[in-house]
């Protein structure tokens, strides 16, 4: 005998007319009890009407974007008996259910699964979809398992690639999203940018002369995929000024004596740092980060400022923190015991993070502009080349100053050109007028 189970709309509360987003049976397929067969999608929620029974899809009832109401109708499924875990543990086959006969007597019964409460209160809380979502060629292909396993980690499947038969998205897919969400390797935002280039060009080098493998080091490695994300998922431009610092390499040659007797050197850095905390308090908004779903800007009252150092094993950026608080001696001084550790290999995690904005300065080797990779989730960065003697024109005749390059990188998401230029320029004039910091 076969029962012809009706299963119906459950309880939805107190929704009417609500869409259903997906179909994930067909007519004929074999279901087990508790597998989802349609989603429905109400102003607050997702969720899934399950079987109540194991057995074949003999009518499907609905389709998407049909709208639906308690009560109505699903689907029509022809139930099958049990079978016991000793006869599947045996490879016995399921029999297949009998085909009704017009002979066979057959029942109907009307089944709303009343156990769909607790069926939601097992399940994670559903989520709303976004329309996009639920558009049958944007939505991604995968069984309701695999989307209940993603809404668990909090994975949007739409980012996720199947690699099962038709793009289907299998368990691994969703690991190895997460995973690489996690080292970074794929942009985690909303929005986020699967780029699908070309993979670069294989190529035997050894056919051309030869060669020599040097592994990269652990910090290349992890440097190296947070820089290449910067880049990849921020808009930089970099925005280049000058800076007439002849006043100001005066003052510092005439103190560093001072600081070398207190063993260390006073550069050019320490006097960066501090006009780039001026200029951060004049323009706010590059004191900034972006909030996770890119709707607000967290900004900072604090003035946190990283270095980039560069160290045998790789670039690091330790933080000198509450740099608005301290003068150059103590910038000086906590800048050589920094990148002293850098280069030791010896900087704690904790003294990698909390930055406000970087200085990338490649002033001690030379250069005259460089593009500096903003450090997420900063907003700019300022790179710092060598100064050298450029003749200016003061009006009447030209006149040796000494000038110092500087190249802000900043996120156009978050910062305008006019912004950046104005930050440049008053960053500069700090310098030119170094008297009027607080040093
Ligand atoms: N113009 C001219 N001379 C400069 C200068 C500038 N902009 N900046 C520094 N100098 C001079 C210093 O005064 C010092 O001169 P003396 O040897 O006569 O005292 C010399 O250059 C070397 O300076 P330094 O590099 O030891 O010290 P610093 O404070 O300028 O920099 C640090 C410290 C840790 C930032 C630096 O050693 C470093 O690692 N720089 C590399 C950063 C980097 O790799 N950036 C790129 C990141 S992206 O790959």
């Amino acid at each position: 005998m076969t029962t012809h189970i009706e299963v119906t709309v459950p309880d939805i509360g107190d929704f009417g007319d609500v869409p259903v987003i997906e179909v994930l049976v067909a007519k004929g397929d074999t279901v087990e009890a508790e597998q989802s067969l349609v989603t429905l999608e109400s102003d607050k929620a997702t969720m899934e009407v399950p079987s109540p029974v194991a057995g074949v899809i003999a009518e499907l009832r609905v389709q998407l974007d049909d709208t639906v109401s308690e009560g109505d109708v699903i689907a029509v499924i022809d139930a099958v008996a049990q079978v016991s875990d000793s006869e599947q543990v045996a490879g016995t086959s399921k029999p297949a259910p009998p085909e009704p006969s017009p002979a066979a007597k057959s029942t109907v019964a009307a089944v709303t699964p009343t156990a769909q409460p607790d069926t939601c209160a097992r399940q994670s809380p559903p989520v709303p979809m976004d329309a996009k979502a639920a558009l049958p060629s944007s939505t991604p292909y995968a069984s309701p398992a695999i989307r209940r396993f993603a809404r668990e980690l909090g994975t949007d499947l739409s980012r996720v690639k199947g690699s099962a038969r038709g793009g289907r998205i299998i368990r691994e897919d969703v690991t190895a999203f997460v995973k690489s969400v996690m080292t970074g390797s794929t942009a985690s935002s909303k929005g986020g940018l699967d780029f699908d280039l070309p993979p670069p060009p294989k190529v035997d080098f050894s056919r051309y002369g030869e060669t020599e493998l040097q592994p990269l080091t652990r910090i290349q490695k992890i440097s190296g995929a947070y820089l290449h994300r910067n880049w990849l998922s921020i808009p930089h431009v970099t925005q280049n000024d000058l800076a007439d610092i002849t006043g100001m390499e005066a003052f510092r040659k005439a103190n560093a004596d001072k600081a070398k007797e207190q063993g260390f050197k006073l550069t050019p850095l320490v006097f960066m740092i501090k006009a780039a905390v001026a200029a951060l308090k004049a323009f706010p908004i590059f004191n900034a980060s972006l909030d996770q779903q890119r709707e607000n800007l967290v900004l900072k009252k604090f003035f946190h400022i990283g270095i980039a150092v560069d160290t045998p094993n790789g670039l690091v950026v330790p933080v000198l923190r509450d740099c608005d608080q301290k003068d150059i001696f103590q910038l000086a001084a906590e800048l050589a015991e920094l990148s002293q550790k850098a280069r030791d290999g010896k900087l704690m995690p904790t003294e990698m993070q909390g930055g406000c904005f970087s200085i990338s300065s490649l002033g001690g080797i030379g250069g005259t502009s460089f593009t500096p990779i903003i450090n997420a989730p900063e907003v700019a960065i300022l790179g710092v080349s060598r100064s050298s003697i450029r003749p200016q024109w003061d009006g009447e005749s030209f006149q040796p100053r000494m000038m110092l390059p500087l190249s802000l990188s900043y996120d156009h998401r978050v910062i305008d050109g006019a912004n950046a230029a104005r930050f440049a320029r008053y960053l500069a004039s700090c310098l030119e007028d170094f008297k009027s910091m607080d040093l």
